[in-house]
């Protein structure tokens, strides 16, 4: 086949966009040539934990924003390959909320599998991307990193899968710059046990607050405030938990708040977010969103309108990922291959339009869950990736979704049943406040874990 294609990353969604392509290279079909760039010296984006945190080796920016201790904050039964299961990776049942190291190993496994390997170039950063009228062709600067060496390349296609949770997005406060404690953001986030005894003031109210706050509790801090901008998370927290609304100054170590309240802390942590960030794409290609389920100028939140050869995937807030992304990159595959075809520019506008009027009517998490399983079926229909139930899992996301307001603390203890097996998951040998040890012989051994060593 006479065309080539770049895909940016090797994460999930870069991952997804590989086997798409062998799929259809292991069915007989004759596939274009593949080159995927990844600046990690391994597969599986941002499910890859380091240590380090500013620059890298190389000087680029650290990748990373997941931390020691990290275990899944939804079911698996949400996340689990529709062409691959839990149970046939593990080789028999495990329980739903894995920590890191168990869901790297199964992104790891299908890849594996699969023979994808061999299409990326690892260590190496994607500099700049351009777009010559003339030829209809990109031309995609990448630095080797080993060698410190540019080089460029052209491609018929470009999918862009570099991910959006790795650029922080942080707010100032007054009075931070004088701060005698510890800001960071939770992007720099690495290990509870650097909190343990203090009193830690964490900004913003989503997934990092939640889920950082939670982890530092467990692994002993003192105590724990959020600051929120917008709502409270409302959760029924133990007693060293407090929600207060937004920060307005910080003197000395006491924060100050909008409801005229104060508290001193020893730590503040940025859970503020992220930007959707392209240093490599110029204005005329590059997006330009905040965090939301239907990004404006992405037909099928996919395709960039002006040029629908820039593709973009996982670049929605997620409910549903691995499985999202794999109905992305089954989708984006066939229109490379020109099974699918796409209409005119006029056309696409209308479809994205018709979307985000959708997407503007959600206003509460069980429309959300709706509106994104409505958007992977629409997806999935023309495509040929296996059947799955996604409205079987949607109702399993809404579940977390009152298991979560139930018990904060408590929720990872529960079990779902696979959508794909049909198999209930098994309960977990130690309740997530006990298990202290994240390690992946540890979450797959039989017997329940009897020593701290976190805090050891
Ligand atoms: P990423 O995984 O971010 O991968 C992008 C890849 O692109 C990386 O390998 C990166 O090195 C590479 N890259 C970036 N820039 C360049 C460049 N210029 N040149 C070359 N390569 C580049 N999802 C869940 O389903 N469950 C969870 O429990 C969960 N927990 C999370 C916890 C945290 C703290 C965060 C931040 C996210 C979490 N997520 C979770 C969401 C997670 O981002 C997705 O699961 C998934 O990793 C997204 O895949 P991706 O491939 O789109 O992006
Ligand atoms: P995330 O929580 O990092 O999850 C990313 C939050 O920041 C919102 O609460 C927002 O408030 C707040 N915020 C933004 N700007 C602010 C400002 N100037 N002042 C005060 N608050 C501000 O980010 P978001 O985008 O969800 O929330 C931003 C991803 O990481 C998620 O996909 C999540 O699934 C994943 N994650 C997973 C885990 C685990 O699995 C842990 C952490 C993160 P407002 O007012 O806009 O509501 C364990």
């Amino acid at each position: 086949m006479s065309f080539r294609i770049a895909i940016l990353g090797a994460g999930p969604s870069g991952l997804a966009q590989l086997r798409a392509f062998e799929a259809a290279r292991l069915a007989g079909t004759e596939i274009p040539e593949i080159v995927c760039y990844e600046k990690q010296s391994d597969l599986g984006g941002m499910w890859n934990y380091t240590w380090r945190t500013g620059l890298d080796a190389y000087g680029e920016p650290v990748h990373g924003s997941m931390y020691r201790y990290l275990w899944s904050n939804g079911p698996k039964e949400c996340l689990e390959f529709a062409d691959y299961s839990f149970e046939e990776h593990f080789g028999r049942p495990i329980p739903s909320y894995p920590p890191r190291a168990v869901l790297r190993d199964y992104i790891m496994g299908r890849v594996e599998k699969s023979g994808a390997r061999q299409y990326i170039r690892f260590n190496t950063a994607v500099h700049w991307v351009d777009y010559a009228e003339e030829t209809g062709k990109f031309a995609v600067t990448v630095r080797d990193l080993k060698q410190d060496e540019l080089c460029t390349e052209e491609f018929d296609y470009v999918v862009v899968a570099t991910g959006h949770f790795s650029t922080p997005n942080a707010p100032y406060f007054e009075g931070l710059n004088q701060f005698p404690g510890r800001v960071m953001h939770a992007h720099d986030f690495r290990d509870a046990c650097e909190f343990a005894g203090k009193d830690l003031l964490l900004i913003g109210s989503s997934y990092s607050a939640e889920d950082i706050g939670t982890q530092c509790h467990k692994y002993g801090a003192e105590s724990v405030t959020f600051s929120y901008r917008s709502q409270a998370m409302g959760f029924d927290w133990p007693d060293s938990f407090t929600e207060k609304p937004l920060l307005i100054k910080v003197v000395g170590k006491t924060a100050y708040f909008k409801d005229g309240s104060s508290q001193e802390v020893d730590a503040i942590i940025l859970c503020t977010g992220y930007q959707h960030h392209f240093p490599f794409l110029p204005d005329e290609l590059t997006l330009n969103t905040h965090n939301r389920l239907y990004p404006e100028g992405l037909y099928k939140g996919i395709f960039l309108e002006k040029n629908p050869k820039l593709v973009f995937l996982g670049m929605q807030d997620q409910y549903y990922t691995f499985n999202m992304f794999d109905a992305q990159a089954w989708y984006a595959r066939d229109v490379m291959l020109d099974r699918i075809i796409l209409p005119d520019e006029t056309a696409m506008a209308a479809d994205s339009t018709d979307w985000i009027s959708r997407e503007q009517k959600v206003d509460n998490p069980f429309q959300a869950i709706d509106f994104q399983a409505a958007y992977i079926r629409d997806l999935l229909q023309p495509t040929d990736y296996p059947a799955f139930d996604v409205e079987g899992v949607a109702e399993i996301f809404k579940q977390w979704e009152h298991d979560k307001e139930a018990d904060i603390l408590g929720y990872r203890n529960k079990s779902y049943r696979s959508t794909l097996t049909g198999t209930l998951a098994p309960v977990h040998h130690t309740p997530w406040m006990q298990a202290m040890d994240d390690s992946l012989e540890t979450f797959l051994s039989e017997e329940p874990e009897v020593e701290n060593l976190a805090l050891d």
